[in-house]
């Protein structure tokens, strides 16, 4: 599984040539002199659909369901009465891509589910968007640490809806494409299903520096 994997990246299966829109480079807008950290300009906005329902405080919704004792659907001012947390770090895409250093704020996704009540069997998530195509996974391991974030803000500002907004999970030590935007639905289960571009090549543990055949390369 490995090897294919690793195969299918080598040789181009997955590419997020989708719809991408090259944008400013946050260079411009770093307050934190850490923009050398930008080589090549900022965020591409990535969509494999061709259009995503725009959502906002009044429809809005966050469904929690599955191996939880307290299955939720949250609204944006629910969450945003929830803890916020902040993370500064880098975003990496996997097709080369950097930006450094971008803020973001949250709700921890460990908070999200102890709210819910994991049940023993859980071990997985998955995450669907309401974009109604892309979806994702972490094992729950991967999901309790405490650099995964549903994010309520990027960049210093609500999660535009280019960026996947109102809501998007945030997983700092992983590429990009764990990263799921239009975040509509989270369900604990016990089997990781590999996710949207996982079906097409890329690793399931999506770890930068380590996966996706880079072995250690600086991150
Ligand atoms: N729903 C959805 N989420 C997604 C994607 C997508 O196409 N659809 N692309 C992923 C990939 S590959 C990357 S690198 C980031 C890009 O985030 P951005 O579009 O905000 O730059 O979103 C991730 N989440
Ligand atoms: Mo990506």
């Amino acid at each position: 599984m490995v090897a294919l994997g690793a195969a299918g990246v080598a040789f181009g299966a997955p590419v997020e040539r989708a719809v991408e829109r090259v944008v400013t480079p946050i260079r411009e807008k770093d307050p934190t002199g850490l923009s050398d950290l930008v080589p090549v300009g900022g965020f591409r906005y990535y969509t494999v659909t061709s259009s995503v329902p725009r959502l906002g405080p009044d429809d809005y919704r966050l469904r929690v369901h599955g191996l939880v004792d307290r299955p939720m659907t949250l609204t944006l001012a629910d969450l945003a009465r929830m803890r916020q947390t902040t993370l500064v770090r880098d975003f990496q895409c996997v097709t080369g891509w950097r930006v450094g250093a971008v803020h973001w704020s949250g709700v921890l996704l460990r908070d999200l589910l102890a709210a819910a009540g994991v049940q023993p069997a859980a071990t997985a998530l998955t995450f669907r968007s309401f974009d109604g195509v892309y979806t994702e996974s972490l094992t729950l391991a991967q999901a309790t640490r405490p650099d995964v974030l549903v994010a309520l803000t990027m960049l210093g500002a609500p999660v535009t809806h280019d960026h996947g907004g109102p809501v998007r999970l945030y997983v700092a030590p992983m590429y990009g494409y764990k990263s799921i935007k239009w975040l509509g639905e989270i369900e604990v289960v016990d089997t990781v299903t590999p996710g949207y571009w996982e079906r097409q090549g890329y690793d399931v543990d999506g770890w930068v520096g380590r996966s996706n055949g880079r072995a250690d390369e600086a991150v």
